[in-house]
């Protein structure tokens, strides 16, 4: 495969942005190797500067349910292009995105857009100490909610920890106030609260875990989290950033019939371009500037162009079918995956919720980060270069989710089991 310019594009950025990326993820430092520089997408296909094409899988991690440059979107762009890019001033656009979103999600009866997931969960941790008058949060082993600061937090030894800064710049004191607790552990998470209980503001969780690879929740744990919450006063904040629009048009909240009390979206509520949004019940988001105390605020928050993308890709959404095909692409190509692995005796396993999915090599169960964790790395990076040499594009990275699109039709699913077939018989170690 002939990766020249992706080579030399590689070097001269490592000169400019720190390891050549605007995000590390993208630097392929799991699996090795030059990450290719993408020149453009089209459906479920992405080709990169050397002319290289490949089947997509990560949908620039999330947004891209439609697939690259569906024309619904990028023709309602163009007409929105011609009026401008952004006016800093109440747009009619925003209040569609919000009265759409308050429709889908019914948990949500106001909203603030932002432009990104970041932001939107640290918006929502605040709002959620406001409300509450207290100080800590409960955040999951293995869960990612952007790189605000509280949440830049591990584990600290034992079971119901302190959290510890996750990266240098993150203050200690800061840390503390944050608790990480083991995902699907309910036991754990009444621990915490008998001990913490009336000084938590606010447990945050990704409904279905998309950052250590796919995890569903265990039966009952989202409900059980909903029950702890209301009992001691803490607020139940889903981070929908990624299940959001992605399992069903009412989010993974709708799924699991948990209703939370605020909720963070992003990804493909912007439809490939930076949105993202917090809401939630009433009584919380009147609070927020100007309303009430809280201040968020943000130039380009809900900007016309994005909110543009993100209502023509809701619009496809709605269309009659739309996660029934999902669903059906989503699971013939994991139990296609699984019949691979089971011909080939292959030790590992995949988890899969609606549209995305992760192959986790070398153990048979992963219902929390601990487990994620035990999965062969190694194998993992081989899968990745040998699907890549076979023309899909993974996650470069173990603990991400495979993204399917609307986009990707039989005959990619088909090439990409094959090509997983080929790399399986070839990969004997
Ligand atoms: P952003 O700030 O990257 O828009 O969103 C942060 C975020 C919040 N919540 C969840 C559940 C998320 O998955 C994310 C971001 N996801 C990663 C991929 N797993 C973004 C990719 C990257 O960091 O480059």
């Amino acid at each position: 495969m002939i990766i020249g310019k992706s080579k030399r594009l590689f070097d001269s950025a490592q000169k400019k942005i720190p390891g050549g990326v605007n995000s590390p993820v993208r630097a392929w430092h799991a699996v090795t190797g030059v990450p290719r520089f993408i020149a453009r997408g089209k459906g479920a296909h992405v080709i990169d500067i050397d002319g290289n094409e490949y089947i997509d899988y990560v949908g620039s991690w999330g947004p891209l349910i439609l697939g690259h440059a569906h024309p619904y979107v990028t023709g309602a762009l163009q007409d929105a292009l011609r009026q401008g890019t952004t006016f800093g001033a109440p747009t009619e656009r925003e209040l569609q995105m919000a009265e759409t979103v308050c429709r889908l999600i019914p948990s949500i009866e106001k909203i603030r857009l932002v432009s990104s997931g970041t932001e939107a969960t640290m918006s929502a941790i605040r709002l959620a100490r406001a409300f509450t008058k207290r100080s800590k949060i409960v955040k999951f082993d293995g869960c990612y909610h952007g790189h605000a600061d509280g949440l830049l937090v591990k584990a600290g030894s034992g079971v119901v920890t302190l959290g510890l800064p996750d990266s240098p710049g993150v203050v200690p004191a800061l840390a503390a106030e944050t608790l990480v607790a083991r995902y699907n552990d309910i036991t754990g998470i009444e621990r915490i609260f008998s001990k913490y209980g009336n000084k938590i503001a606010a447990v945050i969780v990704e409904p279905v875990c998309a950052n250590i690879g796919v995890i569903p929740p265990a039966s009952k744990f989202l409900a059980n989290l909903a029950s702890i919450t209301r009992r001691y006063g803490s607020l139940l904040i889903f981070d929908e950033v990624v299940t959001g629009f992605r399992l069903s048009p009412g989010g993974a909240q709708e799924v699991y019939r948990v209703r939370p009390d605020l909720t963070c979206l992003g990804k493909i509520l912007g439809g490939g371009l930076p949105l993202a949004a917090f809401g939630g019940r009433r009584d919380i988001m009147n609070l927020i500037a100007p309303l009430g105390p809280v201040y968020q605020a943000g130039t380009l928050s809900g900007n016309p162009l994005a909110v543009t993308a993100g209502l023509a890709t809701l619009q496809q959404l709605s269309r009659h079918g739309t996660y029934q095909t999902l669903e059906k692409k989503g699971k013939y190509l994991a139990e296609s995956f699984a019949k691979v692995l089971a011909k080939y005796k292959t030790k590992a396993t995949v988890n899969r919720a609606g549209s995305m999915m992760t192959l986790f090599f070398g153990v048979a169960r992963v219902s929390n980060a601990d487990e994620a964790r035990q999965c062969d790395r190694e194998k993992f990076a081989r899968f990745f270069h040998g699907m890549l040499e076979r023309g899909v594009y993974l996650p470069p990275a173990p603990y991400e989710a495979m993204m399917i699109s609307l986009s990707h039709s039989n005959a990619d699913l088909h090439k990409t089991v094959a090509a997983f077939e080929s790399w399986c018989r070839s990969d004997r170690h």
